[in-house]
């Protein structure tokens, strides 16, 4: 499973999720603690060290900055860990 680390209020946030709802991505949100205000800690803080939303865990691999992580979400190295598991019809497995 996906999680984005988001605020409602984040632009750039907005950006991501829009494209991953598009793409059908099933995903989940948490909201940080601390942000903006020196204090991210824990896992968020260890997936991006800008300590800034959105940032995008997916197993193992963490991406932070909006297009960065729109560039993430269409590279073969993103269908490859998508499409590892059968079926290998899915859509985007191509
Ligand atoms: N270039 C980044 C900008 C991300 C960004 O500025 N996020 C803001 C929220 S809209 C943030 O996390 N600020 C927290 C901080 O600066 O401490 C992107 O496109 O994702």
């Amino acid at each position: 499973m996906i999680t984005l680390y988001d605020h409602p209020l984040s632009p750039y946030g907005q950006k991501v999720k829009i494209a991953m709802r598009e793409k059908g991505v099933a995903f989940e949100t948490v909201s940080p603690g601390g942000l903006g205000a020196g204090g991210a800690a824990g896992a968020f803080a260890e997936a991006n060290p800008r300590a800034e939303v959105p940032t995008l865990t997916d197993g193992g691999v963490s991406v932070f900055d909006s297009t960065v992580i729109l560039e993430y979400l269409r590279t073969p190295i993103r269908r490859l860990r998508y499409c590892r598991s059968p079926p290998p019809t899915a859509p985007g497995c191509g």
